[in-house]
């Protein structure tokens, strides 16, 4: 896909009901993600899926782009999955979550997660339910003050899914995710920020210009030497502390052969700006290769 361009992807590109769910655009090295179904608040449906989907292949295999930033339309970031697709007549059998949540949900978050390069989440409105997690899920959350993350699920008789109660306890503590996930109270961007859920709350008018220059500065970091960092953090909740020593151990190796550390030693040294192409080392494509 061609640099500083939009596109549609998931559905056909004419606007209103028929809207592609998903806009993708290219802005230098980061490629921005919008959840495009403004009237449901940017709510899943399969087209929206399938869409992001789409979005993550080209993350995932094109070197330059560098940074994935995902944000809503509209009013809202997302509320979750479209409960309309989950109306059944009596008499109907249930839904098969078990089925939706392996085909759709499990996967855009170990997507998310495995990304070898950063993820910065632009939460302009509502995150609620699947949406709220997601958010949660991304390396970098910036959130509008308007702006409120919603654990809806046990209103209407459901667990938090999409790593909620991985990622919560983690984030803000046990007690605060078990009263979070059973009573639905809505955590405002601010209070999320002040108990270290999300980055950084933001004024409404300055969200989308912070995100993009955010998303900038990252891209054109040391896009390799940043996915091991990813990669190691993530291992931190897992691991004690000598399984992470040996870690840091071989993502240094690993990260000391890149093109990027050579350039930011020279750099440092010259007293210049250096320039970074995010490459791996040669003959290495992630920290898998430690
Ligand atoms: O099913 C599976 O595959 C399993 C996986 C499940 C994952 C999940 O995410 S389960 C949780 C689903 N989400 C929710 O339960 C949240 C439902 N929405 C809300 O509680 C509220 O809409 C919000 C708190 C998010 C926002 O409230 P408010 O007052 O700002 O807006 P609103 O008026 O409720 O919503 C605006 C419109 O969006 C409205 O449509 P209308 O009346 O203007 O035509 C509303 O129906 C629609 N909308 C909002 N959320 C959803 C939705 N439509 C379908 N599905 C939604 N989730």
């Amino acid at each position: 896909m061609p640099a500083d361009r939009t596109s549609s992807v998931g559905a056909d590109d004419r606007g209103g009901a028929d809207a592609a769910p998903v806009l993708v655009e290219r802005d230098g090295g980061v490629l921005v993600v919008t959840l495009n179904r403004p009237d449901k608040l940017n709510s899943f449906n399969e087209a929206m899926h399938a869409g992001l989907r789409k979005a993550l292949d080209a993350a995932e295999s094109d070197p330059d782009i560098r940074c994935l930033l995902i944000t809503g339309a509209g009013r809202g970031f997302c509320a979750g999955q479209d409960l309309g697709d989950r109306v059944t007549a009596p008499g109907d059998a249930p839904p098969d979550l078990t089925r939706t949540i392996e085909a759709n949900y499990n996967p855009l978050l170990r997507r998310l997660k495995a990304l070898p390069k950063p993820v910065v989440c632009a939460v302009n409105g509502v995150a609620a339910g699947a949406g709220a997690n997601i958010a949660l899920a991304c390396d970098i959350v910036l959130a509008a003050h308007s702006a409120k993350f919603i654990q809806a699920f046990s209103k209407i008789g459901l667990v938090p899914d999409s790593g909620g109660t991985w990622s919560l306890p983690r984030l803000v503590g046990l007690a605060r995710a078990k009263a979070l996930a059973m009573l639905a109270t809505p955590v405002p961007a601010e209070q999320a920020e002040s108990w270290g859920m999300i980055w950084k709350a933001v004024p409404d008018a300055e969200l989308m210009a912070e995100a993009r220059r955010l998303a900038g500065e990252l891209a054109a970091a040391p896009t390799f030497g940043l996915g091991l960092v990813k990669q190691a953090l993530e291992a931190s909740s897992e691991n004690d502390l000598d399984t992470q020593l040996d870690l840091e151990r071989d993502f240094q190796g690993l990260a000391g052969r890149s093109p990027d550390y050579a350039e930011g030693v020279s750099a440092f040294m010259g007293k210049r700006a250096p320039s970074f192409t995010g490459r791996p080392p040669a003959g290495s494509t992630s920290g898998d290769d430690a």
